[in-house]
């Protein structure tokens, strides 16, 4: 292949030209802690979550996937929208998170069960170590939009995270970003 250009609009967070796949409510309902509120905004139509726009890059080895994601605002009960969240199938593979827009929240696990929320502003590039699961959430009233680069050929367990979700999560406490311990965490 040929060396060639994507052009980013740190706005809107459109990649083009890119591969766009939009998650709403209905696909990402496991995930949050109020099942039952999810239901109900899934009956209320079904908003759109998320949405993931990825360069057309090989998935092998050598090459460098990148994509935008961009998440709306918006909470289940009183946690953030977020995404599905996934460890690397290739778990030794890292990943970089730029952000351009918004504000947020990165929640890593390790397989060791080390657990770190970091901070996602305009500016913060956030570097997902090997081995370390990953989420965002958006905490602002606007967009959040990041830039994502990774090993083309890392791709994605969701299913682990799906069963056990994480030790903390993100939620809105008088007005507040606050971090709670997750009630529903198994095995830890
Ligand atoms: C890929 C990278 C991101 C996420 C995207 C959506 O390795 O971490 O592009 O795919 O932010 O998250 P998720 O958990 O639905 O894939
Ligand atoms: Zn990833």
């Amino acid at each position: 292949m040929k060396p060639y250009n994507v052009v980013i609009n740190f706005e809107s967070g459109t990649l083009d030209p890119g591969k766009r796949i939009i998650r709403k409510v209905s696909d990402v309902k496991n995930m949050f802690y109020d099942t039952q509120a999810a239901e109900e905004l899934i009956q209320k139509g079904d908003p759109m979550v998320y949405e993931v726009i990825y360069a057309d890059v090989p998935e092998e080895q050598g090459h460098l996937g990148h994509c935008t994601t961009i998440i709306y605002p918006g909470k289940i009960g009183n946690e953030y929208f977020l995404t599905k969240g996934h460890y690397h199938e290739k778990l030794s593979t890292a990943e970089i998170y730029f952000c351009l827009r918004g504000q947020g929240r990165l929640i890593m696990e390790s397989t060791d069960g080390d657990c770190e929320v970091l901070e996602m502003f305009p500016g913060s590039a956030s570097y997902i170590p090997p081995n370390w699961s990953h989420r965002t959430m958006n905490v602002g009233k606007e967009l959040l939009v990041f830039y994502c680069i990774f090993p083309a050929d890392a791709g994605h367990d969701y299913a682990t995270i799906e069963e056990q979700g994480y030790p903390k999560l993100v939620v809105e406490i008088d007005g507040k970003v606050t971090v709670i311990d997750n009630p529903k965490r198994k095995n830890k």
